[in-house]
């Protein structure tokens, strides 16, 4: 690598919890073995290239304020190259094995279709260069049809048929890519795919033309041979008013109505599902229910603020819990941990990106080791289990098993004496989950 970003980082290693170094990992040790697998196969963590390489850091209020010495703004692919090889230095110091980019993130826009084509060919070429290099790997692709202006109404639900098509083509290329690189996903995240009012919408044809994009793209997948796992990854809104994947569940019904479950899991942002107004353990539950969890967008939003802050997550308590749902469901196949998050603006300088990962690595290896204790001593699973004991037999079992109707559980109930559940003992679960976080 020619030129250094981080100079006064060197590599970011495992000192354990006493260590006074700042730059180094308390808790999150790559090989160490939790529950039969290494930390770093738990996870399969990602770098969100917007977020971590691109993100100047500009609000509403105010222009960007970080320092990025690789990025001079410019549309170039130089430009574009230099930012990638400062990924790849960012990702071999911190000890992180993947990846996770929109097309544009990577390399510009330019003024047509084609000239952007190029440059992303002339930029993938150079990002499967310093994979092979340094063996990081993409975790999946996607491409942005939310930040060009065309884009202002919508992309496949946009109501002007040329944006539909250019949106196709976009994502044609951004899987032909994601393809070159050997990603092992590919996202579907519809920020604009939705409306600020119902007034001016045809809501039915909108969300039609959303699944004529998603069998074009499986159509596409087949077509390429490109093995990647599709994800949709739902939120409510933000930039749209209303989201059609609002949500999992929302996002299930609509794969389901649209003959796309086989082809799609989801990809669940711990912001977008407390956006929707749930806890991001619900939120996975329920994919995970459906057998459609694929990936995850680790962040975390602010309990103050009414939007997507895309914090890091450094809350134990919260990482203990995504770890129990995905211990649960036997680990990630092909998605992981991406780091969709971005440091503040005040924590302008790009040893902030270090601080930021290092706390969000070892906030998630204590909870897996949470999480990992509590399942192998059961203490909750046995309480669960038992508390849903009278399903297992008797009336209980012939409900579950739809023997019995109506009129025999009237009968049933006639004989019976104010049947009363069990105390759920929320508090004393409460407690336990306490005494084991690590
Ligand atoms: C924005 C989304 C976005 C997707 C990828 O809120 O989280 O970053 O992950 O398009
Ligand atoms: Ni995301
Ligand atoms: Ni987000």
């Amino acid at each position: 690598m020619s030129q250094e970003f981080f100079p006064k980082v060197t590599t970011i290693a495992y000192e354990g919890p006493k260590t006074k170094n700042r730059l180094a990992f308390r808790h999150y040790n790559a090989d160490e073995v939790v529950a039969g697998k290494k930390m770093k196969d738990h996870f399969r963590f990602a770098v969100a290239y917007w977020h971590t390489m691109k993100n100047s850091l500009a609000d509403p209020f105010g222009v960007g304020t970080a320092i990025r010495p690789w990025d001079d703004g410019s549309k170039s692919v130089e430009n574009a190259k230099r930012v990638a090889d400062a990924c790849f230095e960012f990702l071999q110091k911190l000890g992180v094995e993947y990846y996770c980019f929109h097309d544009r993130d990577v390399s510009p826009e330019l003024g047509d279709l084609q000239a952007s084509n190029d440059a992303l060919d002339e930029v993938s070429d150079h990002l499967l260069k310093l994979q092979k290099a340094t063996g990081k790997k993409l975790l999946w692709g996607t491409a942005c049809l939310f930040s060009h202006p065309r884009y202002n109404q919508g992309a496949a639900t946009s109501p002007c048929a040329d944006v539909f098509a250019y949106a196709a083509a976009q994502v044609k290329k951004a899987m032909d890519v994601t393809k070159k690189l050997g990603g092992q996903g590919y996202t579907f995240w519809g920020g604009r795919e939705g409306y600020a009012s119902l007034i001016n919408t045809d809501m039915k044809r909108e969300v039609n033309h959303l699944a004529a994009l998603l069998h074009m793209a499986v159509d596409y997948k087949k077509a390429i041979g490109f093995k990647g796992q599709f994800y949709i990854e739902p939120k409510p809104r933000e930039p749209s008013t209303h989201q059609y994947d609002s949500d999992s569940a929302a996002c299930l019904n609509f794969l389901r109505e649209h003959n796309l479950l086989g082809d799609f899991k989801l990809n669940i942002e711990t912001n977008h599902a407390t956006l929707a107004g749930h806890t991001v353990q619900h939120d996975l539950t329920v994919a995970a229910n459906a057998g459609a969890l694929g990936s995850i967008d680790a962040n975390a939003g602010d309990e103050l603020i009414g939007w997507d802050t895309d914090q890091f997550p450094t809350n134990i308590y919260m990482t203990t819990q995504i770890m129990l749902v995905v211990l649960k469901m036997g680990g990630f196949k092909t998605g992981g941990l991406n780091f969709d998050a971005k440091v503040r603006r005040e924590s302008f300088e790009p040893v902030d990106l270090f601080h930021a990962h290092i706390g969000g690595m070892d906030a998630f290896a204590r909870g897996l080791k949470t999480a990992a204790g509590l399942i192998k001593d059961g203490v909750l699973d046995k309480f669960v289990a038992k508390r849903y004991s009278s399903y297992d037999s008797g009336m209980g079992k012939k409900i579950e098993k739809r023997q019995v109707g109506f009129a025999q559980l009237e009968k049933y109930a006639l004989g019976l004496k104010n049947p009363m559940p069990g105390s759920g003992r929320q508090e004393m679960l409460e407690n336990i989950i306490n005494d084991y976080l690590q």
